[in-house]
């Protein structure tokens, strides 16, 4: 069964073996499994803390955690009751359609309106499809933002937002390279959680790795890029995401996490395509896809 929808989650199955988990909390992916084309072991390519919740009472500590409309503390005047983040993540969606269904790709979409409980804290029309993709050795996620507004007002009524993938990719992360940022423009988020506060920098590496706590907002990045590490690696192509964020909290910070299994910070590295910095400003009646693919490297990158 290509596609198996279950109570709290949907199963994606690739006629090849791969396969994905979808929970309807949050639209987060909690696990993609493939093998490559050298390794027929179909392995898990997310981490996922062992000590996170997967019933809906909290945010996926892993995963593919998706952001809207605010990336961290919310700093727009429309988003100051939402919690970091923002509320895609941590609200129930609603299962949709298979959206395609044969050898090369099994898709589904699951789709998000304002709830009640959306609309206390977020008073903005929008509706969201969130549409995830499987192959026999990648994943793709596609973020659908609709502006629903009916005003006629001049200037229009725009959507503003941020939308972020927050990919927790299974690597070791004493031994992880991310490229590539070199001579990029970021932000330094371990000197301020506020990103708009954080001083730019710019990045002098080749290949950015996580061996001390990471937290770094990279601008007007490549959205190619290659998580690679010895014996393994995962490549992530991006569109209409500029920005990107390396993730790595150390025991430093990732001990104080309390859903985060202990060590857990060894075992991901977070790369996250969006766009954080800044908004997107949608016009009524607009769509806007923030879309990436995940796909195993084949090849051995990194020999030493
Ligand atoms: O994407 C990196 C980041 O913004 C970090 O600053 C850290 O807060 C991480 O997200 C996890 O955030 P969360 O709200 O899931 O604990």
């Amino acid at each position: 069964m290509p596609v198996e929808i279950q109570s709290d989650k949907v199963v994606l199955r690739h006629p090849r073996g791969s396969s994905a988990e979808v929970l309807l909390y949050g639209a987060t992916v909690i696990s993609w499994r493939c093998p490559t084309e050298r390794n027929p072991e179909i392995a898990e390519r997310l981490f996922v803390s062992g000590k996170a919740a997967l019933d809906g009472s909290k945010p996926v500590r892993g995963g593919i955690p998706v952001i809207f409309p605010c990336f961290g503390p919310p700093t727009h005047p429309e988003h100051m009751k939402l919690s970091q983040h923002g509320f895609a993540r941590s609200e129930s969606w609603s299962w949709d359609t298979i959206v395609s269904d044969d050898d090369k790709t099994v898709s589904a979409r699951l789709t998000l309106g304002p709830t009640p409980g959306i609309s206390e804290r977020f008073q903005r029309p929008f509706q969201l499809s969130f549409v995830v993709g499987l192959s026999e050795y990648g994943l793709s996620t596609d973020l659908h933002v609709k502006n629903t507004s009916t005003s006629t007002a001049f200037p229009p009524e725009t959507l503003d937002f941020q939308a972020l993938f927050h990919n927790y990719i299974r690597a070791p992360a004493s031994d992880v390279l991310v490229t590539p940022l070199q001579h990029l423009q970021y932000y330094d988020k371990t000197e301020s959680t506020e990103v708009g506060r954080a001083t730019a920098k710019k990045e002098e590496r080749a290949g950015v790795d996580v061996h001390k706590f990471t937290d770094s907002v990279y601008e007007d990045a490549s959205q190619n890029y290659e998580v690679t590490w010895r014996g393994g690696g995962i490549s992530i192509k991006a569109a209409n995401l500029k920005d990107v964020v390396v993730w790595n909290p150390q025991e430093e910070a990732g001990s104080k996490i309390g859903d985060m299994e202990a060590g857990g910070w060894e075992r991901y590295v977070c790369v996250e395509p969006g766009y954080v910095r800044g908004f997107v400003q949608l016009p009524p009646d607009h769509t806007w896809v923030g879309h990436q693919t995940l796909a195993v490297i084949q090849e051995e990158r990194r020999l030493t």
